[in-house]
């Protein structure tokens, strides 16, 4: 299923979208599944991020985590077939499944600083692997994810405060001056697989009446044996969970220096692990 091109995409750029991977009809399926969700109560990790004021969007629509973990829908798409396919494919193994998320960022909610899910995950050997589905037609306006080409070749960098006017997390990677950030700009239905050291984020909402929702899986590499605590259970992609170790809190990063009038990153340091989650 994976054509050439692709391969050769993914390995140089550290992403793919493939596009209509799900229909449309799945699309307004899962829409209307996470929206009644929703608007149903509360669950376990919801999250509307830090310095959330009175009329903070994020209050109202704050993203849902783990969802697999209590809700059949979710496992099942986590595990898709079709998602499967292109992570085995592209990481050369059949991966392990360890997280959903859905993002409703709705109009004028804040986006994610720029990141690296391997600070999170902390899987090794190896790193890990997502699958980003677009729910909403997205780009720069509604706050499509965007990406630092490349950087999947980066160790994990050290964190500094983010701007959390525009990010409802509080941290984020420095980039030297001029680094490309390419936005994803996706349909509803396509999915963008990114590598877990690539520098990813999104800026705000800023569309008058345009929601920009997103349905998450992340995943570890095959041979992986250790993933952050808070990933675990760890699943195979059918479905059944296996023990893995747990990986310790905090793991070297890397900093920006120059070196012969070129800017090159050095590891630095041990920096704790977030203490929370993504
Ligand atoms: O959807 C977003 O805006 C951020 C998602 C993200 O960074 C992730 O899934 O790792």
């Amino acid at each position: 299923m994976l054509t050439p091109e692709q391969r050769s995409f993914y390995d140089e750029q550290g992403y793919l979208i493939v596009r209509q991977l799900f229909s449309k009809e799945e699309v307004a399926f899962y829409k209307a599944h996470y929206m009644r969700l929703r608007g149903q109560g509360t669950y376990p990790g919801d999250l509307a991020g830090v310095d959330v004021t009175g009329n903070d969007p994020l209050k109202k629509y704050p993203r849902m985590i783990h969802m697999h973990r209590w809700d059949e829908v979710s496992l099942k798409w986590l595990i898709d077939p079709r998602l499967n396919a292109y992570l085995t494919a592209l990481t050369g193994r059949e991966p392990y499944a360890v997280q959903t998320m859905l993002y409703f960022k709705p109009p004028g909610a804040r986006g994610q600083a720029l990141h690296q899910d391997q600070y999170y995950l902390r899987a090794k050997p190896g790193t890990c692997i997502a699958a980003w589905m677009a729910l909403d037609d997205c780009d720069e306006e509604n706050g499509c994810l965007q990406l630092v080409p490349g950087s999947q070749h980066w160790p994990v960098l050290c964190t500094v405060p983010a701007d959390t006017t525009q990010s409802f997390t509080d941290v984020t990677v420095p980039l030297p001056e001029g680094t490309p950030v390419v936005p994803a700009i996706m349909q509803a239905g396509d999915v963008l697989f990114f590598n877990g050291q690539i520098v990813h984020g999104s800026l705000p909402n800023r569309s008058r009446d345009r929601f920009r929702r997103a349905l998450i899986g992340h995943y570890i590499e095959g041979h992986a044996e250790i993933v952050a605590r808070f990933y675990h259970p760890v699943l195979r992609m059918d479905g059944t969970p296996l023990e893995l170790g747990q990986s310790p809190d905090g793991s070297e990063c890397g900093v920006w220096v120059e070196r012969d009038g070129r800017r090159t990153i050095e590891l630095a340091a041990v920096q704790a692990g977030p203490g929370k989650t993504e």
